[in-house]
């Protein structure tokens, strides 16, 4: 049969769609429920230990390359806003700015040795170019502020963008794709707490003298 316009079998049409919409729905929302069950934390819940979100009371150090500023000045504003949003003083932030990205991780490094500062938060952009001194730096800045983070024990922040071109720089740095200074800064609020939280447990040792009903006869 075909159908005219103002046709009763026209509005039809329309109803027949919208039953089709309605179903789609329908399993879309259950694929979503099992989704969820199967993705479910595991019963009964472990206790995790978890970093908090304040930053009151702990100290920040921002380093923040001047290479790319358009980029890097957006980064740190958001970093900044973020520690203060979260409760940091603007006298436990120190702000400390280098040539490039190449230089992030010496001074990041030398700012976590003199145990000032709970956290470390890097900050840079990197931009491929047509040589190859784009993939040299890419790895040594990220060896170096891991290795820095790993050998000092203070936590370090990655806010280092690294892409392809400047669109996709501006889109990290406040655009499409949110702001990677913001987020380095949570995370290293984040990363602050859960060493605190971390070295407050009590440990294994102590607890068992504590309680030694295992040695009981
Ligand atoms: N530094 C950056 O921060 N971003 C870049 O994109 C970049 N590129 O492409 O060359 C860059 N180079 C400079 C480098 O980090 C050092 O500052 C320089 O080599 C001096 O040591």
């Amino acid at each position: 049969m075909a159908y005219r316009r103002g046709h009763r079998g026209h509005r039809g049409l329309k109803g027949i769609n919208n039953d089709y919409t309605l179903r789609d729905k329908e399993s879309q929302r259950k694929s979503t429920k099992d989704k969820i069950k199967l993705e479910r934390p595991p019963d009964p819940a472990v206790a995790a230990i978890e970093g908090g979100l304040s930053a009151d009371g702990k100290r920040f150090a921002i380093v923040v390359s001047r290479f790319n500023a358009f980029i890097t000045e957006r980064l740190f504003q958001s970093a900044y806003d973020g520690l203060l949003r979260s409760g940091a003083k603007k006298k436990d932030i120190s702000l400390v700015r280098v040539p490039g990205a190449f230089e992030i991780s010496l001074a990041a490094r030398t700012l976590a040795e003199t145990g000032k500062y709970d956290a470390i938060i890097c900050l840079g952009c990197l931009i491929r170019g047509d040589t190859a001194h784009y993939d040299v730096i890419v790895n040594e800045v990220t060896r170096g502020i891991g290795q820095s983070a790993q050998e000092t024990g203070v936590p370090h922040a990655f806010g280092v963008l690294t892409c392809d071109t400047l669109e996709q720089a501006i889109d990290r740095a406040g655009l499409k794709m949110g702001n990677k200074g913001f987020e380095a800064a949570l995370a290293a609020v984040e990363m602050a707490n859960l060493k605190t939280a971390v070295s407050r447990q009590p440990s294994a040792f102590r607890k068992s003298k504590a309680k030694p009903t295992s040695w009981k006869r």
